[in-house]
């Protein structure tokens, strides 16, 4: 097999549209590099203004409804045409486009979530080669999709019908995306010349892992240039991970009348892998070869194709056995039931390759990690993520859902669509089949809660709208190609269409009243078996807003303010949740602070409470992450940064969690061991006045085994507070976060209304330094707003009681005092907004 890397500078011209093209880009032909997409070309170009910036979205949208071409050239030696086959291999096609080699055209593609392999061999000629591959505008093929196949509703009726297209559904915008339309070469692109045969895939399927033996089931396909072709293929698996008790080395030939073959390994003893927070994640390189056993090779057997995997020895199962409530919906890893922590995730960036880049995806994939989650949902109105996003995960040892690709909206099941969806699902099951962290296949998002819920029945009719894909097609896919992981058809799902797919004794649950609605405290309505999506807005950080807002906008309703702000009804559903914890701010910093404040607090008010119902097992809030600068459901925003969400978040999964409960009369103090080590001590609880002074104590010794949740105590009637708007009761016990309850929203309580603490700053080496602030009153929810000085914080949404320390730790590439950073807005504290 011979890999020959295609050029990366190609040119781009646009060949459509003549009405709406600008006039510096028609007949123009423009540097373009591959991968990319059309937009970052003609942004290198200096020909359109970054779309991220203020209202700029607006003015790129004919790019969406053009074709463009892009062209480059190769050169080919006789080396690589002397072999049988000459293959261009497309890993990624943003999405219909026509393949022409030398004027030839070789193949045609309309799915972006698959490989395509064109063989190029009659139209390639030693010399100089000619590649020009063009680009039909998507909007434009979407609406014919539909005009041919009938429409079928989905969430955003003013969009293109992203529902008729196999292209990432956000793309076409979303409510917390813009609508960029892009198209181009979005992943590598090659050719590969071979002969006889190559490895065409490998699925090694770890069908037993427990501490005396694992079993992995290697399903190698080869591909043969030519019906005489005979090989011979091998597996070998580094002997790191234990004993190899037994290999299946096949020792038989391959030929036309059988192209595919499995190998069975059994490991004694083996290493296995877990979920951080479980286990180590020791992983394993795999080889498989290809040798040539045709009858003239019989002594030299040469190698022919090979590949390297790197896997991991676990089991992995989804547990819906019926209980006294409904049913499980526990994920179970190597037999062990995990507490499911963690985040749904969107593309990292409106243009994939930049959400794809290396450095990026691990700092994102740490940043998950250092939040204390284990897993990862990769939505399903995004894309099948890149091979390195997984490979990340299995290292870091974070679990990833994976959805298949449908989202909100009903989809047809007839031709074409039918076998493009088949295709798809096979190629990334297979694709992503070796990857330990991969732990579920999910039908897809909120179409079957959309069939229920949303008025779609009257417009489908009788006619198809996906379910023959979430309970057919797709099962049928992943049985066959994957029976080691577990599939469920979607999320939300009760498991069975006659129940509510949001009933809350049984399957993956969303919660969305609490943000569109009513208040956080409303997330206690709920007891869910698994909660798969719940979420609230705010902003992203100052110095993201600062860098996409121009600077006299910076007020919630400014156009630009308002243009990154994409969801229904957005902006006053933030001022309403907000008004329900504060009174409204007149100052735009503080309006910031307090909007991140609600945010974190509605989460952490609802993952507490899952965190503290013996019948959950998981919590994925919407969303860890933003695809530009917006405000959305994200912890960290469209440029990486952290907001004060992402600090709560640290202590809201933190492995020990100490919570305060409502729990029927009185409260409940909870202690939730998600730790494979026993937690015992002493709590101490605490009524308090806001000054400090105790009204009423007791300490309790209690004892949580590893991955228990206990309740250590009831607080009744005896335990009411003498003043709810000065009174707070806690919980601490030595080395974890104390838990705290206030009574009434922060508009009703009556904080000491000025702030008081001292401040020192530390400087340490190498640009780094240590705020600590000591407090003289009660200071709720302290957040170092490190962007507004260009520096990075590390941790931060901690409350003090009158004469305790908490220090931040900075990174800056300028030096810092402490006067500009121990004060508004740079640092913030909520007891400021008390009753006034
Ligand atoms: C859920 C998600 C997304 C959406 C989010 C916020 O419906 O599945 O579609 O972005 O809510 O509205």
């Amino acid at each position: 097999m011979q890999r020959i890397a295609l050029p990366t500078e190609w040119t781009v011209q646009a060949v459509s549209n003549p009405e709406e093209l600008p006039d510096n880009i028609a007949g123009k032909s423009i540097p373009a590099v591959v991968p990319g997409c059309v937009h970052l070309d003609l942004l290198r170009a200096d020909l359109i203004p970054d779309p991220y910036l203020d209202r700029n979205e607006l003015l790129v949208q004919w790019i969406g409804r053009t074709d463009w071409t892009f062209n480059t050239s190769f050169s080919l030696d006789g080396d690589a045409l002397a072999h049988e086959r000459l293959d261009l291999v497309c890993e990624g096609l943003d999405t219909v486009a026509t393949v022409v080699v030398n004027g030839v055209e070789v193949g045609r593609s309309e799915n972006m979530h698959v490989e395509y392999r064109f063989d190029i061999k009659a139209a390639a000629h030693e010399g100089e080669n000619q590649i020009s591959i063009t680009f039909a505008s998507a909007a434009l093929y979407a609406r014919e999709m539909r005009e041919r196949l009938g429409h079928l509703p989905n969430t955003y009726p003013d969009h293109e019908p992203y529902n008729f297209i196999r292209k990432n559904a956000c793309n076409f915008g979303w409510d917390w995306g813009p609508t960029l339309i892009t198209c181009g070469i979005w992943k590598e692109i090659r050719l590969e010349a071979w002969s006889v045969a190559r490895i065409k895939s490998v699925r090694p399927l770890v069908t037993t892992a427990n501490s005396d033996l694992a079993i992995v089931d290697v399903h190698v396909e080869a591909e043969l240039a030519s019906a005489d072709a005979q090989i011979l293929p091998a597996v070998f698996l580094n002997s790191a991970v234990g004993t190899v008790a037994f290999e299946d080395d096949g020792g038989f030939s391959l030929g036309s009348d059988k192209t595919a073959w499995t190998a069975t390994i059994g490991i004694k003893h083996p290493k296995l892998w877990w979920p951080r927070g479980y286990g180590e994640q020791p992983l394993q390189t795999l080889r498989v070869v290809l040798l040539d056993d045709s009858e003239d090779e019989v002594e030299l057997e040469t190698e022919i194709d090979e590949r390297e995997i790197k896997i991991g020895l676990r089991s992995v199962e989804l547990d819906t056995t019926p209980d006294d409530i409904g049913a499980n919906w526990t994920l179970k890893v190597n037999g062990q039931p995990i507490w499911v922590k963690g985040a749904n995730w969107i593309p990292d960036d409106v243009f994939l390759t930049r959400a794809s880049e290396s450095d990026r995806l691990y700092e994102r994939i740490q940043q998950a990690v250092d939040a204390n989650m284990n897993m990862l949902r990769v939505w399903g109105g995004g894309i099948f993520e890149s091979d390195e996003f997984y490979s990340i995960c299995d290292e870091l040892g974070v679990l990833v859902w994976q959805d298949f690709l449908f989202a909100c909206a009903a989809y047809s099941e007839e031709e074409p669509m039918r076998s493009l969806v088949g295709t798809e699902a096979r190629y990334n099951v297979t694709r992503l089949s070796s990857h330990p962290s991969l732990a579920i296949w999910n039908g897809g998002n909120e179409c079957i809660w959309g069939y229920h819920d949303w008025g779609w029945k009257e417009t489908i009719g009788d006619r198809t709208w996906g379910a023959g894909y979430y309970f057919d097609l797709l099962p049928k896919i992943v049985a066959e190609v994957d029976p080691s992981r577990p599939y469920w058809p979607g999320s939300p799902f009760s498991g069975s269409m006659d129940i509510h797919p949001l009933a809350d004794q049984w399957g993956n649950k969303h919660i969305w009243d609490t943000w569109n609605e009513v208040d956080h405290s409303q997330f206690r309505r709920y007891s869910p078996r698994f909660a798969a999506e719940f979420g609230h807005q705010a902003p992203p950080t100052y110095a993201t807003l600062l860098a996409s807002i121009p600077h006299d906008q910076l007020d919630p309703e400014s156009p630009a303010m308002l243009h990154h702000q994409k969801a229904n009804g957005g902006n006053g559903k933030l001022l309403a949740r907000l008004g329900e914890q504060f009174a409204i701010p007149e100052d735009f910093d503080d309006w910031l602070y307090l909007t991140h404040v609600v945010q974190a607090r509605a989460m952490q008010t609802a993952v507490e409470w899952f965190r503290t119902r013996k019948s959950c097992s998981g919590a994925l809030y919407w969303q860890i992450n933003d695809c530009w600068p917006v405000t959305s459901w994200a912890a960290i925003d469209g440029e990486g940064r952290e907001k004060p969400l992402y600090w709560a978040t640290q202590r809201f999964l933190a492995p020990r969690l100490l919570s305060i409960q409502p729990d029927g009369q009185g409260y409940a103090v909870w202690a939730h061991n998600d730790a494979s080590s026993v937690w015992h001590g002493e709590v101490t609880i605490g009524l308090l006045h806001f000054d400090g002074s105790p009204l009423k104590q007791l300490t309790l010794p209690f004892y949580a085994q590893p991955r228990e949740l206990v309740k250590v105590a009831h607080l009744d009637a005896s335990w009411a507070p003498q003043d709810p708007a000065r009174n707070l009761l806690t919980a601490s016990s030595a080395g974890v976060d104390r838990a705290f309850w206030f009574y009434l929203p922060d508009r009703q309580l009556a904080y000491t209304s000025a702030a008081t603490y001292d401040a020192e700053l530390q400087e340490l080496d190498g640009g780094n330094y240590a705020l600590t602030i000591k407090a003289h009153v009660l200071l709720r929810d302290l957040t170092l707003n490190a962007d507004r000085v260009g520096a990075r914080v590390k941790g931060g949404f901690a409350t003090l009681l009158p004469g305790e320390s908490f220090t931040f730790h900075l990174e800056s590439p300028v030096p810092l005092t402490a006067g500009q950073l121990a004060a508004p807005p740079v640092l913030q504290d909520a007891t400021r907004f008390g009753k006034r």
